[in-house]
């Protein structure tokens, strides 16, 4: 279907192009939001992002019946760490660090238990998954080459965490000419507050950083697509 949809969000409509979006679901990963893992060792409730795991997977389903792209993004690293910044090992002098083995394997390392992402929202054929070294999903990775060849201009954001990689690649796709809609039931942070200012700061200033909207608007608005 060609032409425009309307989600209702704040601070006003957003208004996209189905086939010039994509759904990104950020870091919905073992090692955050299980126990055993990264977020926990950081001193986290990891319970408390698993609100967003229902609505998330609603909305992946219907993205996919309405045939809108995903991609899906993991933080973390290399088995030799070679792109993993000293200060962020280091950071917060955990007993279990990043590279070190806990109950899921090695701590955010590619290839172990805990940087896979939750069985709840397993990726499917043709659905990129972006492997990055930082918060942002740009930063260090081909996620900004990937959009350009479909000819992305409108990203429709879930995961984790509201405040750390969900507003880091908001502001990162931003700064780069994209029209970003958070689905505010579709993120979630450790610490509740951090959210709530968290999703207040994209939507103000007549959204500096983009639009907010939930789940069910945007599986309502492409309902249509959905046949
Ligand atoms: N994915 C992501 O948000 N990484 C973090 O480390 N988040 C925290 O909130 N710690």
């Amino acid at each position: 279907m060609r032409g425009k949809l309307i989600v209702k969000a704040e601070p006003y409509d957003y208004e996209f192009e189905p086939e010039a979006t994509a759904l990104m679901v950020i870091d919905m990963q073992n090692d955050f939001l299980n126990p055993g893992g990264f977020g926990e060792f950081l001193g986290n409730d990891v319970s408390l992002l698993r609100r967003a795991i229902g609505p998330t997977k609603n909305v992946l389903n219907a993205a996919r019946r309405a045939k809108i792209k995903v991609i899906h993004t993991r933080e973390g690293h290399r088995p030799d760490l070679s792109d993993c910044p000293p200060s962020k090992r280091m950071r917060g002098r955990l007993k279990i660090r990043i590279g070190d083995e806990g109950p899921m394997g090695r701590v955010l390392v590619r290839g172990h238990r805990g940087h896979e992402i939750i069985d709840e929202l397993k990726p499917i054929e043709g659905e990129p998954v972006i492997d990055k070294p930082g918060k942002g999903s740009f930063y260090a990775t081909d996620l900004h080459l990937i959009l350009q060849n479909w000819g992305i201009r409108y990203l429709v954001i879930t995961g984790v965490t509201t405040e750390v990689c969900v507003h880091t690649t908001v502001r990162e796709a931003n700064d780069r000419g994209y029209e970003c809609l958070v689905l505010e039931d579709c993120v979630a942070s450790y610490f509740p507050e951090f959210h709530e200012v968290g999703i207040k700061m994209i939507k103000a200033q007549g959204g500096i950083f983009g639009w907010v909207s939930t789940s069910s608007e945007f599986i309502k608005a492409i309902a249509p697509l959905m046949k």
